[in-house]
């Protein structure tokens, strides 16, 4: 670790998870004086060997330090463990997966305790911590005074993106951006299903699957463009009509691979129902409206 420099700002951590702990390595690692508090005090251990100030409850911690770091499990936790603290004065930077409204109320509950508040989501999981090139960053949402104040604290862990002065943006994106995940998700398991009988090495399967995931996800560009009015048209190369015409093809290959549909069925619906509904047979960007209630 980098001994604590007098220049570097004091940073006070709650929750040493997974991802806590690869945060508070980031902090260490570049001189950032570290205070560190866990419900389960043994997962401190490591740091405080590394040069980490262990505290005995998170009010000591966050006594330690005008910028408090939170990543606990939930809403919840962070409510439990901020509950007895004095945060009059804080900088409180949650980066705790919330909801929107979550986000939105945290920040309103902060505020009444007499603390400025950012709200983040992390679009990293812990070996992209302190990584620079592995392209993870966190999102910020909240004051845009507060966020430039620790710009470069928080940029050591990961990188920054500012999303804006609504506390609940930085976790609307970081929701939106983790169900997009969990969509290549479930496609990823169905395609994996479809061969698992088959005498086909799963690994080389994984070299072609990441190389076509990685060549179709540009067609988010064009989704933004059907959603965005005075973006210029693009030329048609996957009509919805030729693709639901294809979904028995998709099915019939999935019982006759003993596979459930259920993964993929959903988003077939979706399809037909936009064609025969709506008749977005030169949209298939419409889809998007279809799911508003
Ligand atoms: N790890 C990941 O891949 C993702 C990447 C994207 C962002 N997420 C979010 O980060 C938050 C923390 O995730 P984590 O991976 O660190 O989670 P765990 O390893 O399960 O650690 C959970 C910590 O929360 C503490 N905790 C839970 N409940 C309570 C409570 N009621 N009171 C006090 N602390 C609580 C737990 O403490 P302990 O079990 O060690 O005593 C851990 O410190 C999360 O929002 C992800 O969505 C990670």
């Amino acid at each position: 670790m980098t001994p604590h420099s007098e220049d570097k700002t004091p940073v006070t951590l709650l929750g040493l998870g997974a991802m806590g702990t690869a945060l508070a390595r980031a902090w260490l690692a570049a001189g950032h004086p570290t205070t560190v508090w866990n419900r389960t005090p043994a997962r401190a251990g490591a740091l405080a060997a590394g040069g980490a100030r262990r505290a005995d409850g998170p009010a000591e911690a966050v006594a330690a330090s005008t910028l408090v770091v939170v990543c606990l499990l939930d809403d919840v936790s962070v409510g439990e463990v901020l509950a007895g603290t004095d945060l009059s004065g804080k900088d409180v930077v949650n980066l705790t997966t919330s909801t929107p409204a979550q986000a939105r109320a945290r920040a309103a509950w902060a505020s009444d305790r007499g603390a400025r508040y950012l709200d983040g989501g992390i679009m990293a999981v812990p070996p992209m911590i302190g990584v620079p090139e592995s392209g993870g960053y966190v999102l910020y949402s909240g004051p845009r005074d507060v966020f430039d104040r620790h710009r470069d604290t928080l940029a050591v862990p990961a990188g920054t993106t500012y999303a804006g002065e609504d506390p609940g943006f930085a976790a609307l994106q970081d929701v939106a951006l983790l169900s997009a995940m969990y969509g290549m998700f479930a496609g990823t398991t169905h395609a994996f299903a479809l061969i698992r009988r088959e005498n086909l090495d799963p690994a080389a399967f994984a070299g072609l699957l990441t190389g076509w995931l990685t060549a179709m996800a540009p067609a988010a560009h064009a989704v933004a463009a059907g959603l965005t009015a005075d973006a210029a048209p693009e030329e048609e190369v996957s009509s919805l009509a030729m693709q639901v015409a294809g979904t028995p093809t998709f099915l019939d290959t999935a019982r006759q691979q003993g596979v459930s549909p259920e993964l993929l069925a959903p988003y077939f619906e979706l399809m037909r129902r936009g064609l025969t509904e709506r008749n977005e047979a030169k949209n298939p960007k419409g889809l998007v409206d279809l799911l508003l209630r």
